[in-house]
């Protein structure tokens, strides 16, 4: 009986051995995908373009406070709506021309989305 209590926490601690090799695999994983964040580099600028139901280019870098313009090219209604924390009003739905927005002055990442259109987001990362 003793012995078999003995050779139960080995197990355990080998397992655990085999446990924490295995997590630091996902984590090399989770690198990459960081990586692939990487792939979408937000872009210097304070022009969006709306076409095809999405976002162009989807990820954008601005100054605090700046204001950006998001024009649609589309053809159907579209809308700009960034999350509550962002604070920034969503604009209406519209299908021509274009929307300008004051970004917030505090740095971060801020996501917006069309409510129309599901998938249809992007960032705006002030900095
Ligand atoms: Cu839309």
């Amino acid at each position: 009986m003793r012995a078999r209590l003995m050779i139960v926490p080995l197990a355990a601690a080998i397992l655990a051995c085999g446990g924490s090799s295995d997590s630091t695999a996902p984590g090399t994983g989770s690198t990459g995908g960081t990586g692939g964040t990487g792939g979408t580099t937000p872009v210097a600028t304070t022009s969006v373009e709306m076409l095809n139901t999405s976002f162009t280019p989807r990820a954008i870098r601005v100054a605090p406070g700046a204001t950006v313009t998001w024009t649609n090219s589309d053809g159907i209604a579209h809308n700009v709506t960034f999350a509550a924390a962002a604070n920034v009003p969503a604009s209406a739905n519209f299908a021509a021309g274009s929307v300008a927005l004051q970004m917030p002055a505090a740095a971060g990442t801020y996501a917006y989305s069309c409510t129309l259109h599901p998938g249809m987001s992007g960032t705006v990362t002030v900095q």
